[in-house]
């Protein structure tokens, strides 16, 4: 394996605290992944790419920059990807799903902060994050107050930062903030790319993306079958993963396990036995390295066969039509698909209860986890009537709210464990 640590360090890592994290984050993977039981073959490109995710594709991400390109995070799955793929750039989702360096966070930002909002101040904070530290631009969205404010405090650690205002309401009003916050979105990559947004390339990066998020769709399907061909950690990890690697090379990736598990379902073989109690989970995203609910409820007896959530299938179940005739015309069709996205921020949201509803049906789920995370008021507001709404429907629901310490873990097991025992009864 390669040594790293020179590129690290001219990152600007502090190369012990990331060792150390490489190293917490490895043991890990090692007990939550690799110690599973009939894993599909097809994740081991998945193990290779955890295995070099801040390695190789690092490298690579610095390669592009050597050649001109431009990286650009993101922290929402409301940034337009295709806008940066059409102006030749690398789009990297950033690492918002641990807790690092929270001595640092707490002196920034209030304690009642959401878990994800303070991750992406660790590892800025932290200096552990070297996708962060390629970034040529990295993008804020106006989505909840959290992290609103959070960004105008960002600004002064990451001064090349851009935030997208979004519409709170899916109105025409609404439609028409977020169509013009994409284009000065698009003006803000053309600046910053030297380049022009022209309509071949936006029409090929939204067949690109288009053809990531269909694999995806692809991989969902497939966990209808009894007994599920992958297990949710496993699902999990992939879409974790889609926001990092390439999008070709992740979409060929994805195919090859989808076909992989195609077999597996006619054959009859899963990771786990069948009519083991199927779960969907509902609410806040789980971004990368948050493995710690799905780890808990497959651990406990379940399997999870859908994620109603951003890292799931909200942020992949919409595609965006590629028959624009224009630049404005394809950045008015974005703007329709992306509005369609389900999140807690928008009043009302409707939507995402009948989606939940609706995923749990197809995958003949027994059960529904609601997930929200401390603080969240958006999803835990809307924790309530979900749970209720799916209740009365006859779909049984458990509430988790909870962070990313490990201090709960005993007591949201006893909880998962009870709620397994009525889905039994
Ligand atoms: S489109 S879900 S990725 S905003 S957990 S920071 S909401 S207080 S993450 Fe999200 Fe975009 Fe919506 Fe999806 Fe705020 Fe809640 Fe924290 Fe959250």
């Amino acid at each position: 394996m390669s040594d790293y640590h020179p590129m690290w360090k001219s990152l600007g890592l502090d190369l012990a605290a990331h060792d150390a994290m490489l190293q917490s984050v490895g043991q890990a993977y090692q007990e939550t992944f690799l110690s599973q039981p009939n894993r599909p073959e097809g994740m081991k490109y998945f193990d290779f790419v955890i295995s070099e995710v801040h390695g190789l594709r690092i490298k690579e991400l610095l390669d592009a920059k050597a050649q001109g390109r431009k990286v650009i995070g993101s922290y929402c799955t409301f940034v337009p990807e295709e806008l940066i793929l059409a102006l030749d750039g690398v789009s990297v989702g950033l690492c918002t799903g641990g807790d690092f360096a929270l001595d640092l966070v707490d002196q920034v930002l209030p304690r009642n902060t959401c878990s994800l909002i303070k991750s992406a101040f660790g590892f800025k904070l932290g200096k552990v994050c070297p996708y962060i530290e390629s970034c040529d631009l990295v993008v804020g969205e106006n989505t909840c107050d959290g992290k609103k404010k959070a960004y105008e405090i960002m600004r002064r650690f990451i001064p090349n930062l851009h935030v997208i205002d979004l519409p709170q309401v899916k109105s025409e009003a609404g439609k028409g903030l977020l169509l013009a916050e994409y284009k000065r979105f698009a003006a803000k990559l053309e600046e910053l790319t030297g380049r022009k947004l022209e309509l071949g390339k936006l029409k090929a990066a939204i067949v690109t993306v288009n053809a990531k998020r269909a694999a995806l769709k692809r991989l969902a399907a497939l966990r209808q079958a009894d007994p599920a061909p992958i297990s949710g950690l496993d699902a999990l990890l992939v879409s974790q993963v889609s926001f990092y690697d390439d999008p070709v090379r992740f979409t060929g990736a994805v195919s090859a396990l989808c076909d992989e598990l195609e077999k597996r379902v006619a054959a009859g073989q899963g990771v786990f036995a069948p009519k083991r109690p199927r779960l969907v989970i509902s609410g806040c995203p789980m971004a990368f390295p948050n493995w710690k609910l799905p780890a808990i409820l497959e651990s406990s007896g379940a399997v999870i066969v859908g994620e109603e959530s951003c890292v799931g299938e909200r942020s992949t179940r919409w595609l965006t039509p590629e028959n624009g005739n224009s630049v404005d015309e394809a950045i008015a069709q974005l703007v329709d698909r992306y509005l369609q996205i389900e999140c807690a921020v928008f009043t009302p949201n409707p939507t995402r209860i009948e989606y939940a509803e609706q995923i749990t049906r197809e995958r003949k789920a027994d059960g529904v986890v609601h997930y929200s995370l401390q603080f969240c008021q958006p999803y835990q507001m809307e924790a309530g009537p979900v749970v209720e709404q799916l209740e009365k429907d006859s779909i049984p629901a458990l509430r988790i709210d909870t962070d990313y310490s490990r201090e709960d873990e005993g007591q949201i097991r006893t909880r998962v464990e009870a709620f397994l025992e009525r889905l039994h009864a």
